[in-house]
């Protein structure tokens, strides 16, 4: 190669290099320009290689321009390199920069769930009154769930048709809260003042007012000395709690294979306070069941049915959510629509 023209590439790749170095936007581009401009096959080391074919003074002075001009294209790249990081790292640090002064955005407090409310204002009422909380397994076997509650074999409550079996046999889902009140009792000697609060399960068909799952509190009080009085003053003392310091009770006689008497309990309504309304019709709102422990419940405990008597109730959670929120559809517990949970928001 002449010695002019390779002083004239040298010039002029000094002078584009600048150029594009320059013009890089990106660290990408910037590495591409330099493989343009410094690579194998760029001119300026087109010359270089070149350079041992020229006469001996010639090849120390376009030897050292050519190394002037890579030293100098090389800075520039590096230069380039460190100002498009900085500016990366600018942006960045502009993109997540957070003004203080502004005012945060107020997280959504969110609520509660209504079940939830009801749930834990129930058993924060028996708290009060002494009793322990007591929880146990979903799933569990016959016995806890049925035998153990004098539930004969030819209940139709054991049947596919009401409770829900898994792949495992002789165990499903429980049907009641009343097994850990079971496993309660074996597992301790009276006195037992127990709630147990928790999901159940049946095998129903979804409408407003059956749902496959829902939730109970049962309660167990077994002691010597436990009389269908305690029940009631107990419930008088619930009800009172949950619905005001004028709220009646009234307990009609019913039937249930773990309670001897049974009974339903009814509360004066709380709208009407019992004179009747749209909400109560005739001034009483149905709400739980309750008795004495059934004798072979005892015995089926261990416990000596002749010393020690007992009373229970069961509560169906979803119902007095229904009444004291003025809720017609259960199903409103499970869709999830937050137009209808916001409204618990700041509700105790
Ligand atoms: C033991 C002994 C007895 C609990 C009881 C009821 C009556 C009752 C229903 C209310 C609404 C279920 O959720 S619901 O559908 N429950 O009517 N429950 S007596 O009796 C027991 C429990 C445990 C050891």
């Amino acid at each position: 190669m002449d010695p002019s023209d390779a002083r004239r590439i040298l010039e002029e790749e000094r002078a584009r290099g600048r150029a594009l170095i320059g013009r890089a936007g990106s660290i990408e581009e910037l590495d591409r320009t330099k493989t343009g401009v410094l690579g194998r096959k760029a001119p300026v080391s087109e010359v270089q290689r070149t350079i041992g074919s020229l006469p001996e003074d010639e090849r120390r002075e376009l030897g050292r321009l050519t190394n002037e001009v890579l030293a100098e294209l090389r800075a520039e790249v590096e230069n380039r390199r460190a100002e498009l990081e900085g500016g990366a790292d600018a942006e960045l640090l502009s993109a997540d920069a957070v003004d203080v002064t502004l005012s945060g955005r107020r997280p959504r407090p969110g609520s509660f769930h209504p079940l939830t409310l009801v749930e834990d204002r129930m058993v924060d009422v028996f708290t009060r009154m002494g009793y322990r909380v007591a929880e146990g397994p979903e799933i569990e076997d016959e016995w806890h769930n049925f035998e153990a509650l004098n539930i004969p074999p030819d209940h139709p409550a054991r049947t596919m048709k009401d409770s829900l079996y898994v792949d495992v046999p002789g165990m499903l889902l429980r049907t009641e809260t009343s097994a850990v009140q079971i496993r309660t009792m074996q597992s301790q000697a009276p006195p037992v003042y127990v709630v147990a609060p928790g999901r159940t399960y049946r095998r129903d068909t979804p409408d407003a007012t059956h749902g496959t799952v829902f939730h109970q509190v049962e309660g167990l009080a077994v002691d010597e000395g436990i009389s269908f009085a305690d029940l009631r003053g107990t419930l008088e003392a619930f009800a009172r709690e949950l619905f005001g310091t004028n709220t009646r009770v009234r307990m009609t006689p019913d039937y249930f294979p773990f309670v001897e008497p049974g009974c339903q309990v009814a509360v004066s309504c709380f709208v009407c306070d019992g004179a009747g309304c749209r909400v109560c019709g005739n001034g009483w709102i149905e709400l739980l069941g309750a008795g004495m422990v059934h004798p072979k419940v005892l015995e089926n405990c261990g416990y000596d049915s002749e010393r020690y008597t007992g009373f229970a109730f069961g509560i169906g959670i979803e119902r007095v959510a229904m009444v004291r929120y003025g809720v017609n559809d259960l199903r409103l517990f499970v869709e999830g629509d937050v137009r209808f949970l916001e409204q618990f928001e700041g509700v105790a």
